[in-house]
This record gives C-alpha cells, sequence and structure tokens, in this order.
C-alpha cells in the first residue's frame, strides 16, 4: 500500500487521472490511496493569499513560504515515514530508476507549485526536488500525476499480476520493440513473419533485436545508462552466437608447407579470457596431435579442476569456454549440436587480397541474425588456401597502418572480440 499526499492549489486538477483505468483500479483495490490538500486552507488571512510579488522585482507572483511549509508540515505530523518531493524544473530527472526506488516508500507527499515557483525557503521542508523533463509547465501538478502514475504501476498487482512487473532483465532500460495486433495485413503493411510462427523463442530474440536497433539509433544515451546486468546480457547474447577456433592443422609454416604448430599455454589462456570478458560462446582449440591434445585438456583442467582452479576462481570461469577437437569439421559439429544450426564459418587472415567481410558487416550480422558463427584463427604462418576457400567469409586483416604486420594470434583475437562484441 502507498499512500500518496499531493499538496496543490487545483485538487480538482487529479480528478480525471485517478478517476479511470489503472490508477482509479488501483485505489478501488487498496494498492494506493491519494490524498489531495489546498495550501489555501493553511492561510490565516481573510483572502487565503498564497502568492506574493518576487523580491527584487521581475514579472509575476512567487508562492509564499507560510501556506505551503503549515501544510507540508501538517501532512507530516499525520504520518509515519513520509518521503516529500517538490516537483520543480531544477529537480533531479525522474527515470524508471526513481520510480522504481519511491514504489519501495509507503507515504510520498508530491509538493505542487505554481506561478513563478515556490519562494526558495519551502525548500528546506522537503526531502527532494524532482524534475519530469527539460521544459516549462505552469505547475507541478502534471509532473505529480506523472510520478503517480509511473510509481503505482510498478506496486505489484496494479497490473494485474501479482509479482513484480519487470519483463525479461534483457530490454530493461531499452526502448520498447514494436507491437502488432490483428489484423495479419493492414493497408498493405504485414505483420513480420516471425511473430505469427509461434516460436516463442524466436519471438523473444526478435524483440530483443529491435529492441537494441531502435535504442541504439534512436536513444544511445540509454544504452550507455544501462545496467551492467542488461549490458552483460546484451554482450552475451550477440556473444552467445559467436565461436572461436584456434587451428593448428592445417596451417603454413614460413616456407609456405602446410603444417601442424605447437600447442601454446599463452594462447589458450589469454584467447579463452578475452573470450570469457566478451561473452563468446566457445573456444576450440583444434589440433590433431593426441599428445598436444593432452597438453592443451591439461592446461584446461589445471585451472578447471586442479590447484589452479582454488588458486584463481576468474581464470578457471575463462578456461570453461575451452574445448579441444582433432579437426576443424569437429569443431562445426560440436557448434551444430549445441545451436541446433551450422556455423557460418570466418576465415581470419593477415595475407591482403581475397574478397572481405569487414567487422562492421559481421557484427552487424551477429546481431541480427540468428546463426551461429565460427571465427577461425590460424596459427603459425596462418590458415591454408584450402581453409579459407571453404570459410563464408574471410574477415578484413587488421591493419596498423604500418608495414610492420605480425600480431601473435592472441592478440589478434581480442582485438577481433572488441570489434564484434565489443561496446560501441
Ligand atoms: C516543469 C516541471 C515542474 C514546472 C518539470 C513552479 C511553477 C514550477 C510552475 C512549475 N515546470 N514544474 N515540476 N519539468 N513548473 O518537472
Amino acid at each position: 500500500m502507498l499512500n500518496f499526499t499531493v499538496i496543490t492549489l487545483f485538487p480538482p486538477m487529479f480528478a480525471s487521472p485517478l478517476g479511470h483505468s489503472i490508477l482509479k483500479k488501483a485505489q478501488e483495490k487498496g494498492l494506493i490511496a491519494v490524498r489531495l490538500v489546498d495550501p489555501r486552507d493553511y492561510t490565516t488571512d481573510k483572502h487565503r493569499t498564497v502568492d506574493d510579488a518576487p523580491y527584487g522585482g521581475g514579472q509575476g507572483m512567487v508562492m509564499k513560504p507560510e501556506p505551503l511549509a503549515a501544510a507540508i508540515e501538517d501532512v507530516k505530523s499525520k504520518s509515519a515515514s513520509p518521503r516529500v518531493i517538490l516537483l520543480s524544473p531544477q529537480g533531479k530527472s525522474f527515470d524508471q530508476a526513481e520510480a522504481q526506488r519511491l514504489s519501495q516508500e509507503t507515504e510520498l507527499v508530491l509538493v505542487c507549485g505554481r506561478y513563478e515557483g515556490v519562494d526558495e525557503r519551502v525548500k528546506a521542508f522537503v526531502d527532494e526536488e524532482l524534475s519530469v523533463g527539460d521544459y516549462t509547465l505552469s505547475g507541478g501538478e502534471l509532473p505529480a500525476m506523472v510520478v503517480i502514475d509511473a510509481v503505482a504501476r510498478l506496486i505489484p498487482g496494479v497490473l494485474g499480476n501479482l509479482d513484480s512487473p519487470k519483463e525479461e532483465s534483457f530490454t530493461e532500460g531499452l526502448l520498447e520493440y514494436p507491437q502488432y495486433t490483428r489484423p495479419e495485413e493492414f493497408r498493405g503493411m504485414k505483420v513480420p513473419e516471425v511473430l505469427l510462427s509461434g516460436d516463442h523463442e524466436k519471438v523473444n530474440e526478435w524483440r530483443s533485436a529491435m529492441s537494441l536497433r531502435l535504442t541504439r539509433e534512436r536513444r544511445p544515451d540509454l544504452l550507455a545508462k544501462a545496467r551492467p546486468p542488461a549490458a552483460e546480457q546484451k554482450a552475451t547474447a550477440t556473444g552467445r552466437r559467436l565461436y572461436i577456433a584456434l587451428l593448428h592443422h592445417p596451417v603454413y609454416d614460413k616456407n609456405g608447407e602446410i603444417v601442424t604448430t605447437a600447442v601454446t599455454n599463452m594462447d589458450i589462456h589469454d584467447i579463452a579470457r578475452a573470450g570469457k570478458t566478451y561473452g563468446l560462446r566457445g573456444f576450440y582449440v583444434v589440433t590433431p596431435v593426441k599428445a598436444l591434445q593432452r597438453l592443451a585438456l591439461k592446461i584446461i583442467a589445471h585451472w578447471e579442476e586442479g590447484y589452479g582452479s582454488r588458486y584463481n576462481e576468474t581464470r578457471k570461469e575463462a578456461l570453461a569456454l575451452a574445448r579441444v577437437k582433432d579437426t576443424l569439421d569437429d569443431a562445426i559439429i560440436d557448434v551444430e549440436r549445441e545451436c541446433g544450426a551450422k556455423p557460418q564459418i570466418v576465415a581470419s587472415s593477415a595475407r591482403p587480397g581475397g574478397n572481405r567481410a569487414s567487422f562492421a558487416h559481421l557484427r552487424k550480422m551477429l546481431r541480427e541474425e540468428s546463426a551461429p558463427f565460427l571465427l577461425l584463427l590460424g596459427t603459425g604462418w596462418g590458415l591454408t588456401d584450402a581453409v579459407l576457400a571453404q570459410s563464408d567469409y574471410i574477415l578484413e586483416p587488421i591493419e596498423g597502418g604500418t608495414a610492420y604486420n605480425h600480431l601473435s594470434v592472441r592478440s589478434a583475437a581480442a582485438i577481433m572480440l572488441d570489434r564484434l562484441l565489443g561496446r560501441d
């Protein structure tokens, strides 16, 4: 139960918003109550004066402090733990997080200014000031109604569902996705196919993707503000489609011969840690050499289960991404098993030439398509032409703008992950 008390010179203004729909029902159900208090009832002169001319001159009138202070004090004296809020353009911005915070209170007192504003000394009687946006209104009444509506909706039961009305946290803090209802086609405009599919997972993915895209286009400030859980899920939603395979065979050596390179501790650790940081779904260490597979497994298991797991909890989390496979085909089959779809193969090559996909393009595909992607990283002198030829895309090379072109595979992996999954 949340008790609102509104201190206003115009109590009848509240009748309509409170007398309809959700807010009306919320009061009927006893989930909120709204009391209206007129500061004019706290005047002591015979003209019941609530305003006066500003000291220092200037146009308009200012709300006198005495009636407002008396009204606030009276309301406070009748309540256990009231939180007194002055609606004011100079206040802190009211947003969904503020609404969430206020919905935890039991007594909210909303003070509405009129004329040119309230005498500054009234502020000694309020706990905080809130603004509903950067524009000027004729009074605090509409802002008070905005606050009542936004806060009341968050009280369990007001919207019908008894548990907290929070939706999937994925889209929390982002703009809503587009909504459609019947008919399926209206004036030549069709409802997106996916919404008719009955596939709830696909529908949710589409809605999340639309929310993200809309927010990125229109309100990038909201994305930057998104709280860590939302941000993390945003990363993993695209990262969940991306896998990396580190190929130790087939790769070239410096003479252009096809060879098998050795597994290294540092590559496995660093790529796993970068992968974990950016929300990569899985990291394949590919080598056909049994002894090197055992070595890779030992490196992973040391951190997953051995002394290292107790020694360093965060590295254990990262190494849990790593999987050892005999061949590239085994890695592809593993992705398909996990995602239910064949991965698109993206090769990376530092050698110039070929038809290249840009990082921006792959980043977009990761966000907007549902297929998994397997990014191939070569060791030694790079992936063979045969592997490049069987790939769906060859990623553009990473260029540092110099003639020197010898990034380690783990540096290249980190840069690629940032370009594909990192924050804008
Ligand atoms: C805008 C807001 C607000 C006004 C807002 C004092 C006299 C303030 C008129 C009142 N305008 N109040 N709370 N953006 N105007 O929240």
